[in-house]
C-alpha cells in the first residue's frame, strides 16, 4: 500500500512524518481523534518493510486507541507514534536510540499537548523518562524513579486477565482449571498474563520468537512450547494473542481451533468484519481495544485522573463489567462482539461525559 494510499484512507490527521538523516529513523505520529480529550497513545519502536508500512500502523493503531479510550471512559482522544527502525532495536547503539528519541520528544513538543504519548511495543518507562524531559511533558509512564507510575504492562495483563475470565463464561465454562490457555507473545504483557493463568491452573501453551523467553515460561510456570507456525492449528481453549496484530484473518477465523479468542495485542483482527467469520463459529472473540485496555487505564488514571494503585486496579477489574455488556448487546442485536464494542464505545461521542481539564 502507497502512502498516498494509507493517507487518502485515513479519517484521522497526521501530527507529523518526518525523517532523521543522521540515524535513518522514520518517525509518524497518528491524530485519530481529540473529541473526548488530547490524544493519547503510545511509541511504538520496530522495524517496517517500508515508511508507508510503518505509517499504516500508526493510523491503525490510533484508531484503535480513540476506541479504547472512549469505552474505558477515559478523557483522552486517540493516537499513536510509530518510529520505523534503520536496524533491530538490539543492534542500535546507545547514542543511535537516544538520538531517535530526542527527536521524537522535539516531534511530540511541535505538537504541544495535542498528543500524549506512552510505552508500547520496543519503547520502555525509561524511554518515556527521556521523552518527558525532552518534550516539555507529553509522554505517560515515565519510571517510578523519574515520578511516574511505572510500567503499564501489569495492569495490562491484569485487564487480559480480567477479560479472559468474562469470555469463558460467556463461553460456557467456569474456570480455566485444567483449560489449554496459549499465549503467543511472551513479552511483558504476554509473560505476566501466562503467570496469572496458570495460578487459575490452566495449562499453558505458549510461544515467543525469542528462545530465552519460551525457555523460562517452561521452566516457571511449567508452559509447553509450541513453534510459531504451529500457533494458529494448535487446538485450545482460550487463545491469547499478545505478540502483534493482524493475526485473525478471515481465512484463519474459519478454522482456528480455540473457543475463545482475548489477549493483548492491538488489532488483533486484520479487519472489523473478520469478527463475523468468528461470530458464526461461536467463538468469543473478546475485542481488544477493550481487553487491553488496563494500560491506558493505568496511564491516564495515574497521571491525569490522580488515582491511586487500586482505584486502577478497581477500573481495571471494570473491563470485565464492560464486556459483559458487549457480549449482551451482541447476543440482542445479532452482531459481532467487535461490532457490539464499537457500537457502546460510539455512544461515548453521542453523550459525552464531561471530561476533567486536560494534563
Ligand atoms: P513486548 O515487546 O514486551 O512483547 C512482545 C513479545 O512478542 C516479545 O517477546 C516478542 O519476541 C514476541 N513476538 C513478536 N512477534 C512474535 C511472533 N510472531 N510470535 C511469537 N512471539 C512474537 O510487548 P508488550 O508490552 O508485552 O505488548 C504486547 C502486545 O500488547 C503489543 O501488541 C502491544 O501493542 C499490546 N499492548 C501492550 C500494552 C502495554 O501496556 N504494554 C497495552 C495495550 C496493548
Ligand atoms: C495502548 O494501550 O495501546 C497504549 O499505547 C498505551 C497508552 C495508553 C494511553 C496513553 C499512552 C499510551
Amino acid at each position: 500500500m502507497s502512502i498516498e494510499q494509507v493517507i487518502s484512507e485515513w479519517e484521522g490527521q497526521v501530527g507529523c512524518v518526518g525523517f532523521d538523516h543522521e540515524t535513518g529513523a522514520f518517525f509518524s505520529i497518528a491524530i485519530h481523534s481529540r473529541a473526548l480529550g488530547p490524544a493519547a497513545g503510545g511509541t511504538r519502536a520496530m522495524r517496517y518493510a517500508g515508511f508507508d508500512e510503518a505509517l499504516r500502523d500508526a493510523t491503525r493503531l490510533a484508531g484503535a486507541m480513540t476506541l479504547k479510550m472512549a469505552i474505558a471512559g477515559l478523557p483522552m482522544g486517540g493516537g499513536k507514534s510509530v518510529i520505523a527502525l534503520p536496524a533491530p532495536r538490539n543492534e542500535l547503539s546507545e547514542a543511535t536510540w537516544r538520538r531517535i528519541l530526542e527527536v521524537h520528544a522535539e516531534n511530540l513538543a511541535t505538537l504541544a499537548g495535542q498528543y500524549w504519548t506512552g510505552p508500547d511495543v520496543g519503547t520502555s518507562a525509561a524511554d518515556m523518562d527521556v521523552l518527558h524531559e525532552r518534550s516539555g511533558g507529553f509522554a505517560f509512564g515515565r519510571t517510578e524513579a523519574a515520578g511516574g507510575p511505572g510500567s503499564s504492562a501489569p495492569e495490562t495483563a491484569h485487564g487480559v486477565h480480567v477479560a479472559i475470565h468474562a469470555a469463558i463464561r460467556e463461553a460456557g465454562f467456569d474456570d480455566l482449571e485444567g483449560r489449554r490457555v496459549l499465549v503467543q507473545g511472551l513479552g511483558a504483557v504476554g509473560y505476566d498474563l501466562a503467570a496469572r493463568v496458570a495460578a487459575d491452573g490452566a495449562r499453558v501453551i505458549a510461544t515467543d520468537l525469542d528462545a530465552a523467553r519460551c525457555e523460562r515460561a517452561r521452566r516457571e510456570l511449567g508452559a509447553e512450547i509450541i513453534e510459531g507456525d504451529a500457533v494458529l492449528a494448535t487446538p485450545c481453549d482460550v487463545f491469547a494473542p499478545c505478540a502483534t496484530g493482524g493475526v485473525i484473518t478471515a481465512g484463519v477465523a474459519a478454522e482456528l481451533p480455540a473457543r475463545v479468542i482475548a489477549g493483548a495485542a492491538n488489532n488483533v483482527l486484520d479487519a472489523p468484519s473478520t469478527a463475523d467469520a468468528l461470530a458464526r463459529r461461536r467463538i468469543v472473540f473478546a475485542p481488544d481495544f477493550v481487553a487491553n485496555g488496563g494500560g491506558g487505564i493505568h496511564l491516564v488514571g495515574r497521571e491525569v485522573l490522580g488515582w491511586s494503585p487500586d482505584e486502577v486496579a478497581a477500573h481495571v477489574e471494570g473491563i470485565g463489567t464492560t464486556l459483559s455488556e458487549v457480549f449482551e448487546l451482541a447476543r440482542h442485536d445479532g452482531v459481532s462482539t467487535e461490532r457490539a464494542a464499537r457500537m457502546l464505545a460510539q455512544q461515548r461521542f453521542e453523550a459525552p461525559i464531561a471530561a476533567p481539564a486536560a494534563p
